[in-house]
């Protein structure tokens, strides 16, 4: 990375990094702001799934990934990773209003939708089946020589984190040396149930520590640290 294309401060930052996240956050505040109101008009069915506040966390994860080479398993804050990830905004909106031009051909709705072919997973669950399905999916590209340079990418929730498929995904990741990046929204409820009736442990980096894996934490709301942290993981 040469100085021009970086940022100077208490860490360096690329600056077409930056750039991309900031334009994948406002496309998905764009986004989201309209499908709210759609919603509320009652145009959309089903439920509409906001990830404000979360922009610059999840925005920052997509746009280090690299679309049709990583793998990446959104789930329901994550329209920047979307977006950053390189998602059509059409595959969006066609899903939302339930268009069988969209990817899921109308069978399928909201956060429900992905690309899987280009590496973007369509949503499961909320929780934290992706972490498993992720590993697994790094495992089988390992088995078939298709390992090198990819990343495996997902986002939970701070309840996501006390579920069995969670620990599973990242016990599996771990043992295997896996290229997995995991993060965590903790956002310190999961519906109605805090954080200190989820678990035991003082912070939720206790969890990566347990595994043997690498862990950090950040204030999601800063972009910088998002960027420097998250890239970082994601290169690691
Ligand atoms: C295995 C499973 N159990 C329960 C649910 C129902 N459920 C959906 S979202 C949610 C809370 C998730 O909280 P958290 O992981 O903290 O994410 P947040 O919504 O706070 O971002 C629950 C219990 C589910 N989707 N899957
Ligand atoms: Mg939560």
């Amino acid at each position: 990375m040469d100085s021009s294309s970086t940022i100077q401060g208490a860490a360096e930052v690329d600056a077409d990094l930056m750039r991309r996240t900031l334009r994948a956050m406002i496309e998905a505040r764009t986004l989201e702001l309209k499908l709210s109101a759609l919603y509320k008009a009652g145009k959309i069915v089903g439920g509409v799934y906001l990830g404000t506040g979360q922009e610059a966390f999840s925005g920052t994860l997509g746009c280090c990934l690299s679309r049709g080479r990583d793998l990446f398993a959104p789930l329901i804050r994550d329209q920047a990773g979307r977006s950053g990830f390189g998602e059509d905004l059409l595959d969006a909106t066609r899903t939302y209003l339930g268009s069988a031009l969209g990817p899921m051909k109308g069978r399928d709705g909201n956060i429900h939708r992905g690309r899987p072919a280009d590496g973007l997973l369509a949503m499961i669950s909320h929780l934290g089946t992706a972490v498993s399905v992720v590993s697994g999916m790094l495992v089988a590209r390992r088995m078939k020589g298709e390992l090198d340079g990819v990343v495996g990418a997902t986002c939970v929730g701070d309840g996501a984190t006390s579920t069995g498929s969670f620990h599973e995904g990242l016990n599996m990741a771990a043992v295997e040396q896996l290229p997995l990046v995991v993060l965590v929204a903790d956002n310190q409820y999961a519906y109605s149930t805090p954080r200190e009736r989820q678990f035991a442990c003082d912070s939720l980096i206790d969890r990566a520590k347990g595994y043997g894996v690498a862990g950090h934490e950040i204030d999601a709301t800063n972009f910088r640290e998002c960027q420097e942290v998250i890239s970082r993981a994601v290169s690691a």
